[in-house]
């Protein structure tokens, strides 16, 4: 039986949430918050409201398995049911990574998918929660879009909901909610057939079975089941070379970022005598990646930009690519080789959003973020996995370490040493201040030499989309010193505490005896001069960052 629920009026004037507005991914906040009554089902009704579209077709649900997601699923679910969704296809134990949900609404041509997930940020009853809502290109919903669902979550005084009966998540197969079919499928096998149609199974097959060894972290969170399938069962490599597989509600307490701090234990390994030849690590809704090889680190940067140059050499990407693109704050190692091959290259802001319409027109094969995020043309998102089994790809076709890949490009096309240091939880008011400081030195900044280097433009980055026109302003400071280095400030749009200030520091070193530098040596004097530049400590007390990545 499909009943109206009608939520009081009194209720919405008294509390119209007014926080509902997506930032860089989505919707993140405490679970408490989202615990709150109606407050996900006055989310996901101003979603109805605001796509008509999802009437009559399918919705794609899944989520990264922290706490919450089963009660948020049936939710979702049963007012699927409600708005008038044909078909809901949602993923067995609520388990769907991002890059998966995104290749299954094209797969099934469905009009959007909810994910349920806060990617890396903590999860259990004190962590967070988070909703993304992606439409039928599989991409995240645009600013224009979210921006009028959360106009909307401030107006409606009523929801609709099923009160038919809860679906079994844990079991495959089809059952119906009112008018709606609900199918829990396996949330794996589509994207698995998807990796076999780009990558050369049998190649890797090969390189294991000779020995080639991976280490592959799941940090208890989404990925796990993806990489037990595809790594262990169809690629052969010893169950062992899996760590983490498990998710878990509070992914085991951890912190399921792939970097350098929260995956430092695969940095120590990768620096013995029997490390394997690729280590990676995955985050929490599996659209990131961390790579190294025995002996070397790979930087995101690097990754998208030696991907670029490889890729050609995988079958889903013989015939070369079109271009590329990197968020604002990722360095400028991929625009080299874009150069070389005489492909664009476009800049867009940070969050996988704005790369859509560029994969859509085909005018990108591959893009990525200094954030640990790769991805290309086969899905509207980001992909963790996706990443790791074209290294692995180029390493077998290859033949050759990823330590002395990394050597060979870098002699090639040059190197960009690059951090980022993150101040978390700072008072709103103080991470203003900092961005205020910078922007009031903009006028006087170009022709001046820091450090050794000339700035050669000083600005707030603005984008305008080539696609749909649309613009997307206040998105970073930048201080630029030509091709050589560049300094870039902003606010983080994914915390749920405060304000997080991102810098980011790039150099570009190309002579043979500036190669082999370590990152910190390489980018302190860099270090230095953003200290001057952005007095970070006198105006917000800190005395360093919190995390250097
Ligand atoms: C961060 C990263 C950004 C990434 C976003 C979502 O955003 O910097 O590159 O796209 O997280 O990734 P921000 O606004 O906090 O800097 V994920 O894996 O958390 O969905
Ligand atoms: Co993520």
């Amino acid at each position: 039986a499909c009943k109206p629920h009608t939520m009081p009026l009194r209720e919405i004037s008294t509390k119209p949430y007014p926080d509902q507005k997506f930032g860089t991914a989505g919707l993140r906040k405490k679970v408490a918050v989202f615990q709150q009554p109606h407050y996900l089902e006055n989310l996901l009704q101003s979603i109805f409201d605001c796509v008509p579209e999802l009437k009559g077709k399918t919705l794609v649900i899944g989520g990264d398995g922290r706490y919450h997601n089963r009660a948020a699923i049936q939710t979702a679910i049963a007012m699927a049911a409600a708005n008038g969704v044909a078909k809901v296809l949602v993923g067995q134990g609520g388990i769907v990574s991002t890059p998966a949900v995104s290749h299954l609404i094209r797969l099934h041509a469905a009009a959007g998918g909810l994910v349920f997930s806060a990617s890396h940020n903590p999860a259990g009853p004190d962590g967070d929660f988070g909703v993304k809502f992606n439409i039928a290109n599989g991409g995240q919903a645009g600013e224009t879009s979210t921006d009028r669902i959360f106009a909307r979550t401030r107006e409606i005084a009523s929801y609709r909901i099923s009160e038919g009966p809860k679906i079994d998540l844990d079991r495959r197969g089809l059952s119906r909610l009112d008018q709606t079919e609900v199918e829990v499928i396996d949330g794996v096998a589509d994207y698995a057939a998807l990796m076999q149609k780009l990558f050369d199974f049998e190649l890797m097959r090969a390189w294991i079975k000779r020995g080639g060894r991976v280490c592959f972290d799941s940090m208890h969170a989404v990925t796990g089941p993806y990489a037990q399938r595809i790594l262990v069962e169809q690629l052969g490599a010893p169950a062992h070379s899996l760590l983490n597989s498990q998710p878990l509600e509070d992914f085991g307490g951890g912190h399921p970022d792939p970097n350098l701090i929260y995956a430092k234990h695969l940095l120590d390994l990768s620096n013995t005598a029997t490390s394997p030849a690729l280590l990676a690590a995955s985050d929490g809704d599996g659209d990131r990646n961390m790579i190294l090889g025995a002996g070397v680190f790979i930087s995101p940067g690097d990754s998208l930009a030696m991907l670029a140059a490889h890729l050609h050499k995988l079958p889903g990407y013989k015939n070369g690519i079109a271009g590329i693109a990197r968020s604002m704050p990722t360095c400028r190692a991929a625009d080299v080789v874009a150069a070389h091959l005489g492909v664009p290259c476009y800049e867009t802001p940070t969050g996988w959003k704005f790369f859509c319409n560029l994969l859509d027109a085909d005018r990108i094969t591959l893009c990525g973020e200094e954030s640990f995020g790769t991805g290309s043309i086969h899905v509207r998102e980001k992909d963790g996995l996706w990443a790791v089994l074209a290294w692995l790809n180029i390493l077998a076709v290859t033949g050759q370490p990823l330590r002395e890949l990394a050597s060979a490009h870098w002699r090639q096309h040059g190197r960009h040493y690059y951090q980022r240091h993150d101040y978390d939880e700072l008072p709103t008011d103080k991470a203003a201040s900092v961005l205020e400081g910078l922007k009031a030195q903009f006028a006087a900044l170009p022709g001046t030499t820091l450090g050794g280097w000339t700035v050669t433009a000083a600005d707030e980055f603005a984008y305008d989309d080539p696609i749909d026109g649309s613009r997307a302003t206040a998105q970073g400071l930048r201080v630029v010193f030509g091709d050589a280095a560049r300094l870039i400030v902003r606010l983080s749009g994914t915390g749920t505490k405060g304000a997080t200030l991102r810098l980011y520091f790039e150099r570009y070193e190309q002579s043979a005896d500036k190669l082999d530098m370590s990152t910190r040596e390489a980018l302190n004097p860099l270090v230095t001069l953003a200290d001057k530049l952005l007095r970070v400590t006198e105006l917000t007390g800190r005395k360093a960052p919190d995390v250097v990545t």
